[in-house]
């Protein structure tokens, strides 16, 4: 046990924690009791400052009151409605919402639950829209490695993480390839802006259409900037190029942007960022602020009308989820784009993103630091894995910072952090100060 201790009498064996070394952590138990704005509360009362904005979700920070307002408002007027031939008018009015803010034309949005179910989601309405568009053979989807996707079998079949797919690898989806990924520490390592090198991988997608031909592939799925895999930003030009490629072949561009959006690059979506326009989007934890269960696939209206055809009465896309468009997922999500809104969130981390990279290359010079990355609001510090042991180096780093007050998501030996939106320089000095220490105090 830690010394932060748990209450003895809590059982600790039945559940089976999600992506977690289970034994390791029930030997050693790291445990949240409370959270508030930037910090969380450890049982044992220390204030831990939020590196990761939880996993990636709570961008306007935690314990925000009108959500829970409207949370509780929702619950006690409905608490459920069936989204499958009925309606609700809430549901209508977060997508209205939702559009307000989309990436210009990707205005129709399907409600899931999480980023797995959303990219689920966007691969079958990629296949659906080809079939009804009489091009029923592009059926091939082509992913990137590094790709983090969720762990549904598409998303998991798409996605280039090895540990995600080996144990499963008699249940992938057939006819997935995957394009190379753009980490490239030789020629990019500590770029402060986007990496100079490696526009060319885009080119990969040229690869693939000489390889299966272009009639056969349905659609290429990208992170804008991968966050799972280390916060891997695109060299410069990349996603211009793919977007290009696809559309010169027919193929359907979908980006992921479960981690990318709502405000994390400074614009509302990495495809603002970026320019570029894909033809599909993932979303999930951003969009309720991490606090109720949520995701939406924007689509085009390309892509919604193509689907719109077929008699009147005929259901055109058999695929939904009993919770899509939950009340009170709605209610939580319209009080989220309140708050991005009225504080200004979705475009605040334009202002702060100089401050942060600066922050962070300050750890340049630390032992085993082999590269910095940075993009808007994300940022990375990868180190140098110890001989045989990889990971290791990383998770003590990890367990050190937790036990000085920062909670950040450790992905082998490298750190990904995201700061809830609302980060003031002075946390990000905290951040980056344990941050250093410990690693210096691991070597
Ligand atoms: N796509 C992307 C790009 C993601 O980052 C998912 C899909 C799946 O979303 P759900 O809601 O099904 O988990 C994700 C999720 C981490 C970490 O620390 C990242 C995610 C989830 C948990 C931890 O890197 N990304
Ligand atoms: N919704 C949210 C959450 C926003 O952040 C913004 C603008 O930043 C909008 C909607 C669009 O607002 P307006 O119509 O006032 O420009």
């Amino acid at each position: 046990m830690s010394i932060h201790q748990i209450p003895n009498s809590l059982q600790l064996d039945t559940f089976w924690m999600p992506f977690t070394a289970n034994r390791q952590f029930k030997s050693a138990p790291r445990m949240f009791a409370s959270a508030q704005g930037m910090h969380y509360t450890t049982e044992d009362g220390r204030q831990v400052i939020d590196g990761s904005a939880g996993l990636w979700c709570t961008n306007a920070g935690h314990g925000r009151r009108e959500i829970a307002a409207a949370v509780e408002r929702q619950l006690t007027t409905l608490d459920f409605a069936p989204a499958f031939q009925m309606g609700h008018p809430l549901a209508f009015e977060f997508a209205n919402r939702l559009a307000e803010i989309a990436p210009e034309g990707l205005d129709r949005i399907f409600f899931t639950n999480s980023g797995s179910e959303s990219m689920d989601t966007a691969l079958k309405i990629a296949l659906a829209y080809h079939r009804a568009n009489g091009q029923a053979t592009r059926t091939r989807l082509i992913g990137r490695e590094r790709g983090y996707h969720g762990v549904g079998f598409g998303g998991t079949s798409v996605g280039g993480m090895v540990n995600n797919r080996r144990a499963f690898s008699s249940a992938q989806l057939p006819g997935v390839d995957h394009i190379r990924h753009t980490h490239d520490l030789a020629r990019n390592a500590f770029a402060k802006d986007l990496p100079e090198h490696g526009v060319e991988l885009a080119d990969d997608v040229e690869r693939m259409v000489a390889l299966h031909g272009a009639e056969t592939i349905a659609a290429v799925i990208v992170e804008p900037v991968p966050g799972s895999t280390g916060v891997l930003p695109p060299p410069k030009g990349y996603l211009q190029r793919l977007r290009e490629l696809c559309t010169k072949h027919g193929i359907l561009l979908i980006f992921d942007e479960v981690i990318t959006g709502f405000g994390r690059l400074g614009k509302p979506f990495a495809s603002q960022y970026f320019g570029v326009t894909p033809d599909l989007m993932t979303t999930a934890k951003g969009i309720t602020n991490g606090t109720v269960p949520c995701g939406a696939v924007f689509a085009s209206r390309k892509i919604y009308d193509g689907l719109m055809n077929g008699p009147e009465g005929q259901i055109e896309l058999f695929h939904g989820y009993t919770y899509s468009a939950h009340p009170v997922a709605c209610a939580a999500g319209i009080a989220t784009l309140d708050i991005y809104k009225a504080e200004g969130l979705l475009t605040r981390g334009a202002s702060m993103a100089e401050y942060w990279r600066d922050a962070l290359h300050q750890l340049r010079d630390l032992p085993n630091v082999i590269d910095i990355r940075n993009c808007g609001l994300m940022g990375a510090v990868e180190l140098a894995p110890r001989k045989d042991a990889p990971s290791a180096r990383g998770y003590e780093v990890m367990v050190d910072c937790f036990n000085s007050g920062l909670y950040l998501r450790q992905s082998g030996d490298a750190f990904a952090m995201s700061p809830p939106l609302i980060v003031e320089k002075s946390h990000i000095d905290d951040i980056v100060s344990i941050l250093g220490d410990a690693i210096k105090r691991v070597a």
